[in-house]
């Protein structure tokens, strides 16, 4: 429905580079809906609980460097299809198979800084918004644009 919901994160080489406005604008201007924003320091721990799939990856320590190395802009973004759609807006995890016009694409070039995370499927979205937002962080509220957007 049109509350699908995803959790999107400016990595510390985005924050660093100025990119967490250019990151939240592509949201905003698509028409999904800001429902959390925070800068944080993530912890080890947390890393492992969001990459709980990589951790035995060869490259998983170079990742773990990667993200503990500043703050993060963590988001929660609402709308019709954000999963999917927020995916093809960041662009492929390599950023040298992005194409021009995605996120990647247009701002990063190597995997290992690749700027920005996107959720990959509905069920991981619910999962990671758990692990980086407590409940009372995330807001409801009505979009005055909202008749403008939805059929
Ligand atoms: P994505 O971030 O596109 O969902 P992923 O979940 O497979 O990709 O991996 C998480 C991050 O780990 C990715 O954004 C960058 C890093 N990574 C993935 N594959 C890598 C590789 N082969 N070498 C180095 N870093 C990699
Ligand atoms: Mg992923």
């Amino acid at each position: 429905g049109n509350d699908e919901r995803t959790y999107i994160m400016v990595k510390p080489d985005g924050v660093q580079r100025g990119l967490v406005g250019q990151i939240i604008g592509r949201f905003e201007q698509r028409g999904y809906q800001l429902k959390g924003l925070k800068l944080m320091q993530p912890t080890e721990a947390l890393l492992r609980q969001h990459y709980n799939e990589l951790v035995t990856k060869a490259f998983f320590p170079r990742l773990l460097e990667y993200m503990l190395s500043g703050p993060v802009c963590a988001m929660v973004w609402e709308g019709k299809g954000v999963v999917a759609t927020g995916r093809m807006m960041l662009g492929a995890t390599n950023p040298q198979a992005s194409a021009p016009g995605t996120i990647r694409g247009d701002y990063c070039i190597d995997v290992g800084k690749n700027i920005c995370h996107g959720s990959d499927s509905v069920e991981n979205a619910e999962r990671e918004i758990g692990l980086w937002f407590s409940a009372d962080e995330l807001l409801s509220w009505t979009p005055h644009s909202r008749p403008w957007l939805y059929e």
